[in-house]
């Protein structure tokens, strides 16, 4: 790419989302662009993760859906304790699809009560601009390109998709692929060292790969990281890798 990219600094100064403003102070205060995914599926994995890669994340991703004895006292409590002593925000990988009355039931209600307590979500933006509206209290990160084979986010569902969420004053960024505008934060998953698919359709690329040719902001790794025997030993390499990556990418 012949471009450069804009700095975190440069990114902060024209921030005008709270959430981003403080992604971006965390990334530059922890030298960290790396958000790591908890895919894991019980409470006690979930802590003890947020406990090992705390200090190495800026953010931490959850599927809140996915832990089997969650309750809200002993999952969400701990959780943002955790969060607030490790400096790290809370991503709720939620990837909201509905109307905007749906989605809004969806965000507050339920035993998950999102709204209580998520930083910033994910959401499709298949719904249209106005189910959007919904998410006053949080940043939101709208799913422009998936990261799977055969993900039906073509480059014209991208453009029409990234007019929704560029336009719409609740989203931080997106998810995606691909480079987006400089005043969107780019958040990529797909991240992997050591593999370069999973067998379930999911596709990798290195954090070289993703700062040089995307201009990423932000990238999100999952089993890289939670699968690893030393979880916070894993994060650190990512940590690394990926300031690495980002600095590289800042030269011509
Ligand atoms: O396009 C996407 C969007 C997302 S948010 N591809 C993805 O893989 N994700 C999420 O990132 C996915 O839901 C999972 O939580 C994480 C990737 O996990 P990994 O184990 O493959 O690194």
């Amino acid at each position: 790419e012949e471009k450069t990219r804009a700095s975190y600094e440069q990114k902060h100064h024209t921030a005008q989302h709270s959430v981003s403003k403080k992604l971006l102070e965390t990334a530059l205060a922890k030298q960290s662009n790396l958000i790591a995914s908890a895919d894991v599926t019980t409470t006690r994995e979930l802590l003890d993760l947020a406990e090992k890669v705390g200090p190495h994340v800026i953010a931490l991703k959850t599927h809140i859906d996915i832990i089997s004895d969650f309750e809200y006292e002993k999952t969400i409590t701990p959780l943002k304790a955790l969060a607030a002593k490790h400096n790290f925000l809370l991503m709720e990988d939620r990837k909201f699809a509905d109307i905007g009355n749906t989605q809004e039931l969806q965000f507050t209600s339920g035993v998950f009560k999102i709204t209580d307590w998520a930083d910033f979500v994910t959401s499709q933006v298949i719904g249209g601009f106005e189910s959007l509206d919904c998410f006053k209290n949080v940043g939101v990160v709208a799913i422009i390109g998936m990261s799977s084979k055969g993900a039906l986010t073509t480059s014209a569902y991208r453009e029409e998709a990234l007019k929704i969420a560029a336009s719409h004053p609740n989203v931080i960024g997106g998810v995606s692929q691909n480079q987006l505008p400089e005043e969107m934060l780019l958040f990529t998953p797909g991240v992997n060292l050591a593999d370069s698919g999973d067998g379930k359709g999911q596709q990798y690329n290195t954090p070289e790969h993703v700062f040089k040719t995307l201009h990423t902001d932000f990238i999100i790794v999952g089993r890289g990281i939670y699968q690893s025997e030393d979880p916070a030993e894993a994060a650190i390499l990512y940590k690394h890798s990926g300031w690495n990556a980002y600095l590289n990418s800042l030269e011509k």
